[in-house]
């Protein structure tokens, strides 16, 4: 049969008849029909990755490239009259992740099937995701993001367990959904719910009732933790995803007639951050039900799972008082206050190794480092802070469990997805290997003198932000210059993150134009990302770049030269639109702070120039680019760390020292701006930088506002920068995600 009259017998017309959502709807169930057919990866271990968060993104274009059909459907379709993209923007995207935790799950899944490993995803099946982000009197509201309308690749299954809550059962139900590798087979995303969640208790914004647990187990990810009900419903949905895990495997384990007491061989679980890390116990726990010692299942346990760390701000790493752990699965305590007990006995009550503290509570990474076999960082940086400062007790005693995976992204998505004139200019240029060679884009590097492979990129490039223009007036009605420098930083809001640095560039700049000194080149200043409902600092920050938006956009003196945007609730999709588009690539975190990040990556591979701090692997991508071909700047994370011991950092001296910082940091509560905002929470923020500025916004200031000035300056120099965008490309094979799968596998999964 042709692909013309398959698609057409799903819609029971001919494809220039249907609308775009017929055709979503046929082609839906075109990749569902042909994943079905495709045999799953196969081999003797099975790797388990538990997450609460997959930020899978949208799947149909996805899984048409991976089918390897993406450019024959897309012909099809156009010589019918009809545009793929639009038929692709009908599917609703889940929102089941954060940020840079839950894509790196995504990747990795779909790497893990692309090189023909047989591994699964566990997690949850968020009803809302996260929140959908409006704008109301420029601040951030949320609201339900609904995504479940029957309409993707989620299958109900009649998998079902019984899961014991706060001394009460439930039956949980499975969904799963195929994971296409790319030209390749299938594994399998795990996501686990209630059938008795019910959708109607959301009511004004994202509130619910948080105790009737019933009702709203899976409704949102991490709803709102600022209260003690928030943080005990995360405490039941954690349980409820790895008592499922926990089940699942041995289930499948025991079908295959393996005996469980070699687990090790056969199975494999990477622990994504502490979230899953009830995973140990709960497996200790049914192994013992199976006539195991506690000691031989901890042992066994201890040889299946391994964890990954992605953070190093104290404040995110888990500690649940034991009372809630009492109240809510009180089956684990026995379990965990057993392995407390064999921790102390061999490390002499140790207080710093303890996994219950003096405080009782439970440290949850604690217990993955004591039972998992492998502590991993996400970048090289990240993981030697890990082993010399924030988990230096644990390396002095397990050195050889410590090791680095430098993340990575899926160059399927996001090049051949989200860039893909790009991806056919590298195609014509150096061959298709690329795909699933990485290190084959470094063959670019022959073209760095030939001009017109150059200004082809350039060329595209620039499409790219002619495509992001049109867009962003489409939805949010704002005008941008493509021919402007398109400055962007996208990511969830937190302050160490320093959106707020960024916002006071562009305070800056503003007062810099207000005074004549024009720019060479107008610059669109682009903003992205969410804050967690209840962190008031960041939300401050994105009202204070959603007043300048106003102030500066509507400035008939101003605006020619200067735009902000800020792009409404950012996501995969608009990650795609964006990122491609982008000139420069904002990664200016305080130094030790940002574990690596994967923007900063994807940012590299699609051309842009990073502007960044030596924090994460932006260090790694200096490495690879060389000096030359990166822009950084700021305190050292050795410098940075000092200044924390030492507290040796005080905002107000550089707010005194320096009369430009003064005035940046004086013009948040303009009259220009508090006409337009909110007054006490432009004024919060203010005294927060001047009096906390806890991540020291205030120190790397002025040489961020030097570096970028020497940057803006170098855009003009355009075979210069042609020439260091190509290298960005060139160099970032390093960063697939294929080649962190591998990398895992080689250490720490042993899959084949
Ligand atoms: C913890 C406790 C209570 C409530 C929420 C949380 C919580 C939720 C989400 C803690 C952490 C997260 C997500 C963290 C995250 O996305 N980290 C990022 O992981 C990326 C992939 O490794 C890195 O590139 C980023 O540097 C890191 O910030």
């Amino acid at each position: 049969m042709t692909l013309e009259s398959e698609i057409e017998t799903y819609l029971n017309k001919p494809i220039s008849n249907a609308t775009d959502l017929q055709l979503y709807d046929a082609l839906l169930s075109l990749v569902k029909h042909k994943a079905e057919k495709l045999p799953e990866v196969s081999g003797e271990k099975k790797l388990y990755y538990i997450s609460a968060e997959f930020l899978i993104g949208k799947q149909l274009g996805k899984n048409l490239i991976n089918l390897g059909i993406y450019d024959e459907v897309k012909q099809l379709l156009a010589k019918k009259g009809k545009d793929l993209s639009c038929v692709e923007e009908k599917e609703k995207e889940p929102s089941l992740g954060n940020g840079g935790l839950g894509r790196l799950a995504a990747c990795f899944l779909d790497s893990i099937a692309t090189l023909d490993m047989k591994g699964d995803g566990v997690g949850l099946n968020y009803h809302f995701g996260l929140f959908k982000q409006e704008f109301k009197d420029h601040k951030q509201y949320e609201i339900p993001d609904e995504w479940l309308d029957g309409k993707n690749m989620l299958k109900k299954t009649d998998v079902c367990f019984p899961i014991e809550l706060a001394g009460k059962m439930y039956t949980s139900r499975m969904y799963d959904m195929d994971v296409i590798g790319f030209k390749g087979n299938k594994n399998t995303l795990h996501l686990f719910d209630l059938d008795t969640v019910d959708e109607s208790i959301v009511k004004d914004g994202i509130d619910f009732d948080k105790k009737d647990i019933s009702k709203n187990l899976t409704l949102f990810l991490y709803p709102d933790d600022s209260d003690d009900a928030g943080r005990k419903l995360r405490v039941y949905q954690q349980y409820f995803m790895v008592s499922n895990a926990a089940q699942l495997i041995l289930k499948e384990q025991k079908a295959l007639k393996h005996d469980l007491k070699d687990l090790d061989k056969y199975a494999a679980i990477q622990i994504n951050d502490t979230h899953p890390s009830m995973v140990i116990p709960e497996l200790i726990r049914l192994l013992m039900q199976e006539g195991i010692t506690m000691k031989k299942a901890a042992d066994i346990v201890s040889n299946v799972c391994a964890y990954t760390n992605h953070t190093i701000l104290a404040e995110a790493l888990e500690k649940w008082p034991m009372d809630y752990l009492q109240e809510v699965v009180p089956q684990l305590m026995p379990i965990i206050e057993g392995l407390d007990y064999a921790v102390s006995a061999a490390f002499h009550d140790n207080e710093e190794l303890n996994i219950i503290d003096a405080q009782n509570r439970v440290h949850m990474a604690k217990m993955d480092m004591h039972f998992g076999h492998s502590i991993n960082g996400v970048a090289a940086l990240h993981t030697e802070i890990l082993k010399h400062k924030e988990l230096k007790p644990f390396y002095d005693v397990y050195p050889d469990k410590f090791n680095n995976k430098t993340n990575g992204i899926t160059f399927r998505r996001w090049i051949m997805h989200a860039d893909p004139e790009l991806a056919d200019l590298v195609d014509e240029t150096i061959g298709e290997d690329w795909k699933t060679d990485e290190n084959a884009l470094e063959k670019l590097m022959d073209h760095i003198e030939d001009e017109s492979f150059l200004g082809r990129m350039d060329e595209i490039k620039h499409q790219n932000k002619v495509r992001f223009a049109s867009f962003i007036k489409q939805k949010q009605n704002i005008d941008v210059d493509p021919d402007s420098i398109y400055d962007v930083q996208v990511k969830r809001f937190h302050e160490y993150k320093r959106q707020q640095m960024n916002a006071l560039w562009v305070i800056w700049k503003y007062m810099q134009i207000k005074k004549g000194n024009l720019p060479q080149r107008p610059i669109t200043v682009i903003f992205g990302g969410k804050a967690a409902p209840a962190y008031y600092q960041a939300k401050a920050v994105i009202h204070l770049i959603l007043c300048l938006a106003e102030l500066i956009n509507n400035d008939p003196e101003v605006s020619p030269y200067l735009k902000v945007v800020m792009i409404k609730n950012y996501n995969i999709a608009k990650a795609e639109m964006t990122i491609p588009a982008c000139d420069i690539s904002e990664q200016i975190s305080l130094a030790s702070k940002e574990a690596s990040g994967t923007s900063n990556m994807k940012f590299m591979l699609n051309g842009a120039v990073t502007l960044g701090t030596n924090d994460g692997a932006n260090v790694e991508i200096r490495d690879l680019v060389g000096n030359d071909s990166i822009y950084t700047f700021g305190r050292s994370s050795d410098e940075v760390i000092k200044l924390y011991e030492t507290a040796g950092y005080h905002a107000k001296d550089y707010y005194e020292k320096y009369p430009e910082i003064k005035e940046m940091v004086g013009f948040i509560t303009s009259k220009a701006l508090l006409k337009i905002g909110d007054a006490k929470m432009l004024k919060d923020l203010q005294d927060n930088l001047i009096n906390k500025d806890w991540f020291m916004t205030l120190l790397d200031l002025e040489a961020y506002i030097e570096e970028k000035e020497k940057m803006l300056g170098d855009y003009e120099d355009r075979e210069g920068w042609k020439r260091m965008a190509l290298v960005n490309t060139a160099k970032s094979g390093f960063f697939s995600s294929d080649r962190t799968i591998r990398e895992y596998n080689r250490d720490i999964w042993h899959l084949k």
